[in-house]
């Protein structure tokens, strides 16, 4: 290991401090300093103009409206009314980039960047400037000085373009807002992605996420015969945004015995001097991808043969290298004040703004842009070529997504002789399906899961695969596979990060999770989905395979591991998303989730949220009429009641959603059919929760019409449904027959307990429905002696639970009488 010693593991103390008299010191204007090294001087000369060029257009896109080339003093007029943006970080991701397209051009390398601190969006932004691609893809944005006044005035201003990479982002398939995803989103483009490699840049502060923290051991699952390679670099500009970091305070050779345990081989590069960081990140640069090829072939070569220790690069430079060294008195250059906007008053205070023109200059632009504002021939000689172009590799931008070979789903299907019989553990048997989607599609499919695939059921994947493992395998491990299709990690920010990362760069998969432990990723979920929908308004983003949930171990059937695993809450995080991208499923049964994932698994640009249970469930519908159910998303089961004249209201409309809540519905129907035959009764199952919400609102909501056709426009509407019941009342609020809306759900009562007591303390039981529609439908009178019955029989049940510890066989046995 080497390191440039002038900066060493020392904070701020090189730089000249502020000496509190409020003065504000431009930055001078740098010689490149003769340092050996394997830059030529011509490619030192060309490097370093790169990323004083990517600097200047990054610090025009912060500060400036007009006036691009500075052909005048700088104006008020030329400066933006609102300053917004981040510099402090950009000098480190440009650096990174340009010394990136030096190995991409003599590599033929295919290489994506991932800038972990996407705060820095005109660091990237900038980069697709200079590589041309920003004026492919917009193109009021040419590469001359009206395109880079346009390029400048568009940046975090109204109508333009985001302040942080985003999707409107040449190159970026990571948002750079909620920080801690970026290592994740780097190794899930690696996998099965041989050929590429993933720049992925880390911040200090952004080190301290937990996400981050943990996805240090993502290389775990990286085959270096199957995948590609993440080079990660940590951005140790030793600040956040209004702190030290605490990799930074740590002495350094403890940073590198950490980054060693890690799995890592620490370089170091450090220091401020250009020429001598240029060279050191140069050598270094070819070190690690040297060594990335020696793993990669002797792997190809020989086959996986166990933990590698990856090369990784620790990049200790100033935070806001480049800029005014001292404002109003105060340190900024090498410190956390230039985390965003260094010369906060260039409009309106003169001496900022003199600053800020000398800071300016200092990059010298004139050598770097032509007359008509082209960026310089020297600087397009950095550009590789093309989709070489990390702003233009098609990874980036959905990747080529191929749609997944799918087997005939209805193949799987039980067969249903009589309904409400028999019983299937309905993710056993979308098990099977999943096992032969993964056997047919061997390079574009995974399986993610925190440890829990086995326990939701789906362990017949495991009969054509194993669980991916690139570390030491143990006599008595199971199924641990260097080639494995399915990634279980015991962190659910993991499995959410590594499969978005493989989405965004055009795969499919599947995240199979505890119910109640999915609001661990509700952050990483909120994120994916604003991609999804702001990329949606991008015209060059393409679309990518859906992110697929299948949510086990559900709120009524953790029964066993009480209250901390029963929340079925993530539902009501995900319909606060756009209509567009969201959509939730509770299929009642086996068949209709064959069906729904079948259609999940053909979707794009979606979140698709399945919530199914694990334990043995009755079976109502056919395959045929599974499928019938799942494309209408809901339907009247003229089966279940006794309304046959469909023409008339019922009194009452018995509604379900989700696997429970059905079973408690058809046993609350079965009573009332036989105690009160004359009731006319309407069951109404939902599979597709969008259904609900009005057709103004989402894509699959119901129009009036149809919604008044079915729940009727004013007969009482009993709902039993998965989740909180306050969100069917959030959906359907604006219905005419709200007003007779009376749902019940999960009302966060909770214990370890037996199944039936669970409903029984959420009010969610079949007794307490049929209480529920006598105290509703106003014709039943107070129908006394079944309300009686009913209160008896609960109590009888809750008694049973605390006698025999199982629940009543009445309950426990029971089918459909049909
Ligand atoms: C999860 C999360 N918490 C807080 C923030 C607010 N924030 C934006 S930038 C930043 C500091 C980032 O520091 P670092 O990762 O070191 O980046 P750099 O120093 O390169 O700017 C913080 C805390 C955020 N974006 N995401
Ligand atoms: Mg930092």
């Amino acid at each position: 290991m080497t390191r440039v010693e002038s900066m060493g593991g020392d904070t701020s103390a090189d730089f000249t401090s502020g000496d509190g008299s409020g003065e504000t010191l431009a930055p001078k204007p740098y010689v490149l300093s003769e340092v050996a090294g394997p830059l030529s001087r011509d490619e030192l000369v060309a490097i370093d103009a790169w990323w004083r060029a990517a600097n200047y257009l990054a610090v025009g896109q912060i500060y400036l409206l007009d006036n691009p080339l500075l052909r005048e003093p700088l104006q008020p007029q030329h400066i933006k009314p609102r300053l917004l943006g981040h510099f402090g970080t950009v000098p480190g991701l440009n650096l990174v980039w340009v010394h990136a397209n030096r190995q991409i051009v003599e590599r033929n390398l295919n290489a994506v960047f991932v800038a972990g601190p996407g705060h820095g969006g005109p660091g990237p932004n900038a980069c697709g400037w200079l590589e041309g691609t920003y004026s492919e893809l917009y193109s009021h944005i040419k590469q001359d000085e009206a395109g880079m006044a346009a390029f400048f005035r568009q940046f975090s201003f109204p109508g333009g373009v985001p302040s942080h990479c985003a999707p409107e982002t040449p190159g970026s398939f990571h948002e750079g807002g909620e920080l801690g995803y970026s290592l994740l989103h780097a190794y899930g483009a690696a996998l099965d992605n041989p050929h590429l490699t993933v720049f992925c840049i880390v911040g200090d502060g952004e080190a301290e996420t937990g996400p981050l923290a943990t996805s240090w051991h993502a290389h775990t699952f990286i085959n270096p015969a199957r995948d590609g390679a993440v080079l990660p670099i940590l951005a140790l500009n030793q600040y956040k945004i209004a702190n030290p970091t605490m990799l930074a305070r740590i002495p350094e050779s403890q940073l590198l015995e950490l980054i060693r345990g890690w799995g890592y081989h620490p370089h170091v590069v450090a220091g401020d001097d250009p020429a001598a960081v240029h060279q050191e990140m140069a050598a270094t640069l070819e070190a690690c991808l040297d060594r990335i090829a020696e793993i990669q072939q002797a792997a190809r070569r020989d086959g996986a043969s166990g933990a590698q220790l990856w090369p990784m690069i620790v990049l200790r430079t100033p935070k806001g290298w480049t800029c005014p060294p001292v404002v109003d008195g105060q340190q900024v250059e090498g410190t956390f004040r230039a985390h965003q906007v260094p010369l906060p008053e260039a409009r309106t205070d003169e001496s900022h703004r003199r600053v800020l023109e000398q800071w300016l200059r200092s990059y010298r632009p004139g050598e770097l842009f032509d007359d008509t504002g082209r960026p310089a021939g020297e600087l397009l000689m950095m550009v590789p070529s093309g989709a070489r172009r990390m702003s233009a590799n098609p990874v980036a931008n959905g990747g080529g997504l191929r749609d997944l070979q799918l087997p005939d789903w209805r193949t799987y299907g039980v067969a249903v002789a009589v309904r409400g019989a028999a019983a299937h553990e309905a993710t056993r048997v979308l098990g099977a399906l999943l096992r032969d989607v993964t056997a047919a599609n061997p390079t574009n499919f995974l399986t993610f899961a925190p440890d829990e695939l086995a326990s939701n059921r789906l362990q017949a994947i495991l009969e054509v695969t194993g669980r991916d493992w690139q570390a030491e395998i143990g006599q008595f491990d199971e199924k641990l596979d260097r080639n494995g299709r399915v990634i279980e990690v015991l962190s659910e920010h993991m499995c959410q990060g590594l499969l978005e990362g493989y989405l965004l760069t055009g795969r499919h998969g599947v995240f199979t999770c505890y119910e109640a432990f999915i609001h661990i990723v509700d952050a990483m979920f909120n994120q994916h989905a604003k991609w999804l929908e702001a990329s949606a308004q991008v015209p060059w983003r393409r679309p990518i395979a859906s992110l697929n949930y299948l949510l086990s171990s559900h709120v009524w059937r953790q029964d066993h591991n009480g209250f901390t695993h029963q929340d079925p809450g993530f539902l009501d995080v995900v319909v606060n998303k756009r209509a567009e991208v969201v959509r939730v499923y509770l299929p009642p049964d086996t068949n209709t989730l064959l069906s729904t994932y079948d259609h999940c698994l053909r979707s794009k640009h979606y979140v698709n949220v399945v919530v199914a249970g694990k334990q043995p469930q009755l079976d109502y519908l056919t395959v045929d009429e599974a499928a019938l159910h799942c494309a209408r998303g809901l339907g009247i089961w003229d089966w279940a009641g006794n309304n046959d004249d469909q023409e008339a209201a019922p009194d009452v409309v018995l509604a379900c959603a989700g696997d429970i809540p059905t079973l408690e519905t058809l046993a609350a129907a079965a009573i009332l059919r036989e105690r009160l035959p004359n009731l006319r009764l309407r069951v109404v199952n939902v599979v597709d929760l969008m259904r609900l919400q009005p057709e103004a609102e989402h894509p699959h909501g119901l129009s009036d019409r149809e919604f008044d056709s079915i729940f009727t426009k004013s007969s009482p509407i009993i709902f039993a449904f998965h989740g909180y019941p306050w969100l069917i009342h959030r959906l359907a609020y604006r219905r005419t027959n709200h007003g007779s809306l009376h749902v019940r759900g999960y009302k966060e009562r909770g214990t370890t307990t037996t199944p039936f007591d669970m409903v029984m303390l959420n009010d969610m039981d079949r007794y307490h429905l049929v209480m529920d529609v006598i105290d509703r439908v106003p014709t039943l009178g107070t129908a006394a002696a079944l309300r009686q019955d009913m209160v008896n029989a609960k109590l009888r049940a809750r008694a049973w639970t605390r006698e025999h510890g199982a629940d009543i066989p009445e309950v426990a046995d029971w089918t459909w009488p049909g």
